[in-house]
């Protein structure tokens, strides 16, 4: 290794470079070049910007790194072993092979120092805006004069495909407006994607376009001009009234003399010939590979403990805080703990038979107030729709520049950026976001849905206006297939409750729930309360499907529902015993909480010897045969909706008592093969 090398910081990079270049020929696949040209942007984020703890990457106070564009992931993995984290250079070494810590994106979960998954572009830069909220929210509640117990900032890096997604231009707008001061983004501006030059597609002037969502922009010339890239990061730290973009001229693949600034650079590796000259060109051996030079791992090593030191202080203000403020340090642990508060269940709401019909969103409106007192960290809002979902704390402020301490927010119409905001408010950990629009613009919000399932957070996700019933809206506001879409993400918990107390253990069952996030399911109209004297107790909803009325003889039959189409189910076998058919009631809010349950509790539910089932559901009959068997049968909906009143539009697609005893006759007339 040459020692003539001018500065260590010089040495650093390009070792970050060589290394990112060896990681991708190695895995033989990967992108290679853009964490080539991050290297000095990386350099001066984990040596200088940015306050962490390789020994304690969950340290609580720690800026929050997100890499918006995952696909450069080499480089985050490079800096995390080089500072300390626990990942070591064979993990480096195993780059996107099976089971290693690092993925082909960044993951969640598979490596300390992840702070959110990414790699579906837009997703980091909008997940940022939640984390940014989150520690406005915590800041508020519990910084005290002299005690600023809170005060990380979020650091994301964007590419131009963030940048180019719809998303990032609704987290972008609602983060302008909401002036949070607290998120530094880095934008790689190099002109390239995969398909070529950014001219292609992308000419709008990004600066300006920042400027006008109320963020402080600056413009850097030279990406590889270290202390311009420190000056600006100090400025953006500076800049606490607006969020930040750095806007950073670089070139991919720098340091490739054959693949710089050309697309081949994103996404393949050089080339082993091409890797050979990149560490040629930075005085490398060409012969070693993964090669650390001593004094390189020595100089992260100290900035990364330089991290212990940040913690110790921390945790010494902590302490004199908790002195002081007790009763907020302890309100503050329970949260941080995980752990739900006392007494909550108790200040649920119970609905009798005899009140008047109640839509299930009104239920969860009432629900949510009921316990809200309780649960400080649980903050939430609504995509403009907060009147229809009844998401709104009624004695709460909303979250605002001059009420950072405010429950409610206001997303606008932005569903996509609400859904990614809120997962980045979940991965705050101590914050139990929730989101609320129609049902049928949970499609808006699919890919942040998804990420929730993929990283096994608590975020939840209110859906009312649920169904045709939603009436006069028509075809266009009418789900019919979300349902089963959602119901077809692995560790997703969907739950469509079948009234009010339904409803109210919905709630309870979302809130207790961990390991994925929650979707309730509401209706728009008004439906019966179930009386719980005469049926089974709506408590059983934490097991997904339960006999909500049994017959007096053994059932010929077994008719499931869900949501608003249980009342049917219910008259339906009501009427079919005065004709002396006996037939099982099973309500079956949650498919997912079902299939948690044991075989015994799943064999007592749906007992292998009757066949003859029923199921209604005012969605796809997708995958109720899982249930029904082939000898049963679905009334289900496998066209779109139409405008009409809703009870009408029911009516008209079979969801009536009528046909149910109908199709049910039908099934039993019909001989076994
Ligand atoms: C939502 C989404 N669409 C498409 C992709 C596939 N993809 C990965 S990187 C990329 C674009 C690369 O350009 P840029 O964002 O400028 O990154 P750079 O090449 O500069 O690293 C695309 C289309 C993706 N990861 N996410």
């Amino acid at each position: 290794m040459s020692t003539t090398k001018e500065s260590i910081q010089q040495l650093c990079i390009d070792t970050v470079r060589v290394l990112a270049a060896d990681a991708v020929q190695k895995a033989n696949s990967g992108h290679p070049g853009t964490p080539m040209a991050l290297a000095p942007l990386g350099h001066v984020l984990w040596s200088e910007s940015m306050n962490y703890n390789p020994q304690n990457p969950e340290w609580v106070n720690r800026d929050r790194f997100i890499l918006s564009a995952g696909h450069a992931c080499m480089l985050q993995y490079n800096f995390l072993h080089l500072t300390g984290y626990p990942i070591t250079l064979d993990d480096i070494k195993k780059f996107r092979q099976l089971h290693s810590k690092t993925a082909g994106h960044p993951e969640y979960g598979l490596l300390p120092g992840i702070e959110v998954t990414t790699g579906p572009l837009g997703q980091g830069f909008a997940n940022g805006v939640g984390f940014a909220i989150a520690q406005k929210y915590m800041a508020a509640r519990f910084n005290r004069s002299g005690f600023d117990i809170f005060d990380y900032k979020i650091y994301v890096i964007c590419s131009d495909g963030d940048l180019m997604e719809g998303v990032a231009s609704e987290a972008a707008s609602i983060a302008g407006h909401l002036q949070l001061g607290n998120m530094i983004y880095l934008y790689d501006d190099n002109h390239i994607t995969i398909e070529g030059n950014t001219n292609l597609t992308f000419d709008e002037n990004v600066a300006q376009r920042f400027e006008s969502y109320g963020w402080h922009v600056q413009e850097l010339a030279d990406g590889n001009d270290v202390d311009a890239l420190s000056d600006a990061i100090k400025k953006a730290q500076e800049e606490t009234n607006r969020p930040s973009l750095i806007k950073i001229r670089t070139h991919i693949g720098y340091g490739s003399p054959n693949k710089i600034d050309t697309a081949s650079a994103h996404g393949s590796p050089l080339g082993e010939a091409e890797v050979k000259l990149v560490k040629k060109n930075f005085d490398f051996d060409p012969d070693k590979y993964f090669e650390v030079p001593d004094e390189v791992l020595k100089y992260y090593r100290a900035v990364g403990e330089k991290g212990v030191k940040k913690e110790l202080d921390w945790n010494a203000l902590y302490k004199s805080y908790k002195e002081k403020y007790t009763a907020l340090a302890n309100e503050y642990e329970l949260l941080s703990s995980g752990k739900l508060p006392e007494g909550w269940k108790e200040k649920l709401p119970v609905f009798k038979a005899d009140e008047k019909p109640i839509a299930t969103r009104k239920a969860s409106g009432k629900t949510l107030n009921a316990i809200a007192d309780h649960f400080p960290n649980l903050i939430g809002g609504s995509a403009d729709l907060s009147p229809s979902t009844d998401t709104n704390l009624e004695k709460y402020k909303s979250f605002s520049l001059a009420n950072y301490d405010g429950r409610n927010f206001h997303f606008g119409i932005r569903e996509h950026a609400m859904g990614s905001i809120l997962n980045g408010m979940a991965l705050s950990k101590y914050i139990i976001p929730y989101g609320a629009t129609f049902f049928v613009f949970s499609d808006y919000m699919r890919p942040p849905i998804r990420l929730a399932a993929i990283m096994k957070i608590r975020s939840i996700f209110i859906f009312t206006h649920d169904s045709i019933g939603l009436g006069e809206d028509g075809t266009t506001h009418q789900p019919i297939e979300q349902l089963i879409g959602l119901r077809s993400i692995p560790n997703m918990t969907v739950i469509r409750p079948a009234d009010a107390n339904e409803t109210v253990q919905a709630w309870r069952v979302a809130l207790e729930h961990t390991g994925g996030p929650v979707a309730l399911i509401l209706t728009r109209q008004e439906i019966p309360i179930i009386n719980q004297e005469k049926y089974t107790s709506a408590t059983e909803l934490e097991k997904g499907a339960y006999l909500l009325s049994e017959s007096e003889t053994p059932p010929k039959i077994i008719l499931i529902s869900t949501g608003s189409e249980v009342q049917l189910i219910l008259a339906a076998q009501q009427r079919l015993k005065e004709g002396n058919i006996a037939a099982r009631v099973v309500s079956m809010p949650s498919w997912e909480l079902f299939e948690k349950q044991d075989a015994a509790y799943k064999e007592k539910v749906f007992p292998g010897i009757i066949r003859k089932r029923l199921a209604v559901e005012a969605g796809s009959s997708l995958g109720w045969h899982k249930y029904v068997t082939d000898d049963g049968d679905v009334i289900g909906i496998d066209k779109f909706g139409e405008s009409a009143p809703g009870d009408e539009v029911m009516n008209e697609y079979g969801f009536t008592v009528e046909n149910i005893i109908k199709r049910a006759l039908g099934l039993l007339e019909k001989q076994e093969p």
